[in-house]
């Protein structure tokens, strides 16, 4: 899997990598750039910048979807995009792949809603960016005037809408090849579908852009939300690949939904505060009262999945997605509420506010109760404690992204050049294992464990085959559990023997650097000009 996009830019300083290591920094200003959209946005910015606002993304669909075809006259779509201090490019991007990749006669506008951002360069530099890419006139910008969380923001957004379908999207994502037509095509035909893309992935750290597998969306009994295997059969021929694909509910990020069915169904609770819990809220919902969930996999468009939320997920000291969680459990969960109640340790006496309201909109639509969408919608969902197993149940599953499969390809030993000085780990190890957060650290070559790094097929370097190598965000190099998403656990480095290399890492676009060419001196990340204290020979071991 390549994670790094090897685009025509040019010949770059270091010449041997993939041209295309767009996160490259050169200067301590792009070093600035990389760490402080680290600390807002939680996400490389720098590689983002790089990219600008527009590039190529893989057609990620299966083959089935390039036969498929779609109503001419198909409704209209009006996107809501809610941003809070998003980082600026990654923003334009997003609104940029709307404007490219839909087709104009669809495209009714894009509804950009502001949620109080306080980041400077998204009021005055925003709107000029905005006016420049605005030739259709489609994008229209409203600013909230006070902080409304993302669920109040996309109703807002929402209402001002006059197209004939809503698509929510994040402000962070590249809509791919089609990705409009196949959602549109079903609320035309089936108005109560509330229609989901496939969510690809794009990486946090590289912005490689990578196709997620076929998962539905399922919780568990902390109301959290999970991805979970199809379950058997769901895919039995070849076109089954192009969906529909019920599912129990949704990431909650990206759908489409008949804007006057949204005001029907009871938009969202506005009772719900900044994140969380709004994805099963309308997913039970729209089950519960007569619609339905889908995925159709012909749509994709690539999220950045980030490791961290930027922003706090506290209003007045209360958890927002624990408050959120409780008002959805008590409107639409019946008795069934209790497993979730008593698996969060919820007091009695908590306080959820006023939903009164929400309990007459699920009387007015007459809707049916949580026992029914269980039974029908998601059998394989057990009770807590419940020890069979049906036969038919999806098994919930490590994260899309995740393999847990690592192929070794070799190992060595990293000795820095002209020296006899190697990159080593010195805190013991205890029980067998070393110790994670462990610096590397320059001692004499011996070949032995602390030094004997193995290589993977996906360019991860691990020590000992237990820890991987990674550069954290302070700059360092040190060993750290393998989280198999790359980015900072990937290195590129020319694979010959005997040669002095760079050990260039894909996240943080610094190589590795002995502070001095001296036994016990650290090593640390650093920008990759050519000086002897970041020139490796990599002297091959049998491991
Ligand atoms: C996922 C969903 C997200 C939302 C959330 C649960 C996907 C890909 N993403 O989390 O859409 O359903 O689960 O609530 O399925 N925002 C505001 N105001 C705020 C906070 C956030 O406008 O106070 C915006 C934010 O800039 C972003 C969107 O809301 O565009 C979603 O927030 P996120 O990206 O932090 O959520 P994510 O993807 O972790
Ligand atoms: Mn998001």
């Amino acid at each position: 899997m390549v994670d790094v996009f090897c685009l025509p830019l040019g010949v770059f300083f270091l010449s041997f990598y993939c041209t295309g290591n767009l996160g490259e920094i050169h200067t301590k200003d792009d070093q600035f750039v990389r760490d402080l959209a680290y600390k807002q946005h939680a996400f490389n910015g720098f590689v983002s910048n790089q990219i600008g606002l527009f590039r190529d993304i893989p057609d990620t669909r299966h083959k089935v979807c390039q036969s498929k075809t779609y109503d001419k006259d198909l409704p209209t779509a009006s996107i809501v995009m809610c941003f809070y201090n998003e980082h600026l490019t990654t923003l334009l991007r997003s609104v940029k792949t709307v404007l490219d990749r839909t087709p104009e006669e669809y495209l009714h506008e894009i509804i950009l809603v502001d949620d109080f951002s306080t980041f400077t360069e998204l009021s005055v530099d925003l709107s000029l960016k905005l006016a420049e890419i605005n030739q259709l006139n489609k994008i229209k910008l409203v600013r909230n005037a006070k902080r409304e969380g993302l669920i109040r923001a996309r109703v807002i957004g929402a209402r001002k809408a006059t197209g004939d379908v809503l698509i929510f999207l994040d402000s962070h994502i590249e809509t791919n090849k089609m990705w409009a037509e196949p959602l549109l095509h079903i609320i035309k035909h089936k108005r109560t579908t509330v229609a989901v893309p496939v969510i690809d992935m794009i990486n946090p750290d590289t912005f490689g852009y990578t196709a997620s597998p076929l998962v539905r969306g399922g919780f568990n009994w902390n109301l959290h939300f999970k991805w979970d295997d199809l379950p058997k059969g769901t895919l039995k021929d070849l076109a089954s690949f192009a969906g529909p694909i019920k599912s129990p509910t949704m990431a909650g990020g990206l759908f489409a939904i008949d804007r006057l069915y949204f005001q029907e169904i009871g938009e969202y609770d506005l009772g719900m505060d900044i994140w969380g819990g709004e994805n099963l809220e309308i997913s039970f919902r729209v089950w519960q009262c007569g619609g339905s969930v889908e995925m159709f996999p012909c749509s994709r468009v690539g999220h950045i999945f980030r490791k961290r939320r930027p922003y706090s997920g506290l209003v007045d000291g209360t958890d927002t997605l624990q408050k959120n969680s409780v008002r959805l459990a008590h409107v639409w969960m019946g008795d069934y509420k209790k497993y979730f109640l008593e698996n969060r340790n919820i007091p009695e006496d908590y306080d959820f506010g006023d939903i009164s309201d929400r309990i007459a909109l699920k009387e007015k639509l007459h809707c049916k109760d949580f026992g029914w969408y269980l039974k029908n919608v998601y059998p394989e969902l057990r009770l807590p404690g419940e020890s069979f197993t049906n036969p038919l149940a999806a098994k919930p599953i490590f994260q899309p992204w995740q393999t847990r499969k690592r192929d070794y390809t070799g190992s060595f030993i990293m000795r820095l050049s002209n020296t006899n000085l190697c990159a080593s780990v010195i805190v013991p190890k205890i029980k067998g294992f070393w110790k994670r957060g462990s610096p590397i650290v320059l001692t004499t070559c011996a070949n032995t464990s602390n030094q004997i790094w193995y290589e993977t097929k996906r360019d991860e370097v691990v020590l000992d085959k237990l820890l991987c190598l990674e550069a954290d965000w302070n700059n360092q190099p040190l060993l750290s559990k393998c989280h198999e998403m790359l980015g900072n656990q990937q290195w590129r480095y020319k694979r010959d023997d005997n040669q002095p290399i760079l050990m260039y890492n894909v996240a943080s676009g610094t190589c590795m650097n002995a502070e001095k060419a001296e036994l016990g001196s650290t090593v640390v990340m650093d920008i990759c000009n050519k000086k002897q204290t970041n020139h490796w020979d990599f002297v091959r071991v049998n491991g």
